[in-house]
């Protein structure tokens, strides 16, 4: 059987800056991914219109000067194609590639409690024997595909934007549906809709957008931002999202009526996510939140010219963020377009698929493609997907059938040596995800390193750390507007998940301090133990 030192799942920019991380430290490690290449989210994302919505300069990796100063990006928001061919830049400027082994999942992960070593299965090849298994397996990698009645009856073509065709769709003359409003939608509906026939959105529930404002990076800017790339990294760093952006922390309530107009105005004219970081009080009071809320019902009634579908568009009944928020490019737009309809399947439910058409209780809507925008079983599906079996071989899925913990959101109790980079109870998708990721990368690599000097064979979570940091992610939350939505970080997007606030609220900034206190005191809340 194959030997490593560790086994790493997934070759996305976690993964990847794992290897290349353990590299460094002399470790032997080898890399599984499903994939055909490396990207992992941005691999098969392929959708069009498919972009990140934090600046490129900031989402990017900040681990090697020189890649940092190499690497242009042509506009402000990437591309998924370029951010793609980055991974790939990536993967070849540092010989990752040897390393990987592509189209091949992982199945199973099983500890031996008599040595220590987890042997790690696989779709394609025998099992690999590995001290350490390090999860690299992306909090958005599951696709969700909803049970809509009927759909084995549907006889044109099925599409998931989480799953897309590498050779693209061209929709030209058919009829397009797309279930669902979140950002894979809302960055796709734009561009779908000016090459179908076409397109008939259907909307559960509205989300709150924000402009992107995208444009090619002005080269005086990119060479500005290089030139002070280490001090932004740094502000990133110590930030409450792991971003560059100025966060201003305005109270809302504070503000005069005008004052407030002014300051709406402003974030909305910079665009993207700093309009919900901007103010102190708009995630902790439902007040300050209504206002801000309203600004953008406001925008989207300016926007949309039929005013029964500008209030259909308008979010109500979820205070604004609480939903993860969109970026967006002509999504309001779009819905001036004659050949665009949107449908209240809230209010008008899907009640069966046919061959050609998806039928709601009121009509009946032919279509030739169906686009699933369906989202993720988010930052637990791609660890419960696989047989993971601890100590005394107790499996994660039932480990976590109450709801995900994780001690710091990187380590399991009960599962020693395993390691998960940005899982549930990390800031992870509530920051900037390259540097959270590389953030975890570095720690666990630290953590790792401090074991070998000390002969330490078995690092494991102790159950009450696990517990009492369940308990702290759950109340910073609760603190909060967060979970007053049915969203994906509550799990509430897939029938039957345990409803388990997810993401660490207080800052990634908060969080990368506690973990280097926690390192600091000798790796406080875990079990380190010599050869048994
Ligand atoms: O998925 P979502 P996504 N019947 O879960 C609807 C990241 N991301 O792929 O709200 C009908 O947000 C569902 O409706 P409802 C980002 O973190 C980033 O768009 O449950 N509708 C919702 O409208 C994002 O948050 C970028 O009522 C159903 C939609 O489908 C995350 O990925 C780009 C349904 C799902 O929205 C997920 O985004 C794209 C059903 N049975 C994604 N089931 C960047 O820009 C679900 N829906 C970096």
């Amino acid at each position: 059987m194959e030997q490593q030192d560790v086994v790493i799942v997934g070759a996305g920019f976690a993964g990847m800056y794992m290897l290349h991380r353990l590299r460094g430290s002399g470790w032997r490690a080898r890399i599984i991914e499903a994939g055909g290449g490396v990207g992992g989210t941005w691999y098969w994302n392929r959708y069009p219109g498919a972009r990140c919505d934090v600046e490129s300069m900031s989402y990017s990796y900040s681990f090697s000067e020189e890649l940092q100063q190499e690497w242009t990006w042509p506009h402000r928001y990437a591309t998924q194609p370029d951010i793609l061919r980055y991974a790939n830049h990536v993967a070849d400027r540092f010989d990752l590639r040897k390393d990987i082994t592509f189209d091949t999942r992982v199945i199973s992960a099983i500890f031996d409690d008599r040595d220590g070593h987890w042997v790690v299965g696989t779709d394609t090849k025998g099992g690999i024997r590995a001290r350490y298994v390090i999860m690299a397996t992306g909090c958005l990698s599951v696709p969700k595909i909803p049970d809509l009645p009927g759909l084995q009856e549907f006889r044109g073509r099925l599409l998931h934007t989480a799953n897309w065709p590498g050779e693209g769709v061209d929709f030209s003359g058919l009829s397009v549906g797309i279930v669902g409003t979140g950002s894979s939608a809302i960055q796709s509906i734009p561009i779908i809709a000016e090459q179908a026939h076409h397109l008939t959105v259907f909307q559960r529930t509205a989300n709150f957008c924000i402009p992107a404002w995208n444009a090619p990076l002005a080269p005086e800017a990119e060479v500005e931002r290089k030139r002070n790339y280490g001090a932004l990294r740094q502000k990133s760093r110590n930030s409450y999202a792991g971003d560059y952006a100025d966060e201003y922390y305005v109270s809302i309530l504070g503000l005069t009526l005008e004052e407030r107009e002014a300051q709406f105005e402003a974030r909305w004219r910079e665009g993207g996510f700093n309009f919900q970081y901007a103010f102190a009080d708009l995630m902790e009071s439902a007040e300050a939140n209504e206002l801000a809320a309203e600004f953008v019902r406001k925008k989207i009634r300016a926007t949309v010219r039929d005013p029964r579908v500008a209030e259909l568009l308008c979010p109500k009944g979820h205070p604004l963020g609480t939903k993860r928020l969109c970026v967006d490019t002509n999504y309001y737009e779009t819905f001036n377009r004659d050949n665009v309809s949107l449908v209240d399947i809230k209010n008008d439910p899907i009640v069966a698929m046919t061959p050609g058409s998806l039928r709601t209780r009121s009509a009946d809507h032919p279509i030739d493609v169906l686009v699933l925008a369906t989202g993720f079983d988010a930052m637990t599906g791609a660890l419960t997907r696989i047989d993971i079996r601890g100590r005394d071989g107790a499996t994660l899925k039932e480990q976590w059938c109450q709801g995900a913990e994780a001690y710091l959101g990187v380590a399991i109790a009960g599962f020693p040596n395993m390691f998960v980079v940005t899982g549930p109870g990390s800031p992870s998708v509530l920051a900037n995800m390259v540097l959270a990721c590389e953030q975890h990368v570095e720690w666990i690599t630290d953590l790792l390193d401090h074991a070998r000097s000390k002969g330490i064979e078995r690092i494991e979570a102790n159950p009450q750390a696990q517990k009492e940091w369940a308990r702290q992610v759950t109340q910073s939350a609760a603190r909060t507007l967060y979970p007053k939505a049915d969203s994906w970080y509550l799990g509430a997007n897939v029938p039957g998940k345990p409803r388990v606030f997810m993401p660490y609220v207080e800052g990634f900034n908060v969080y990368t301090g506690i973990c280097q206190k926690i390192a600091a005191k000798g790796y406080e809340g875990f079990h380190l133990t010599g050869a048994q």
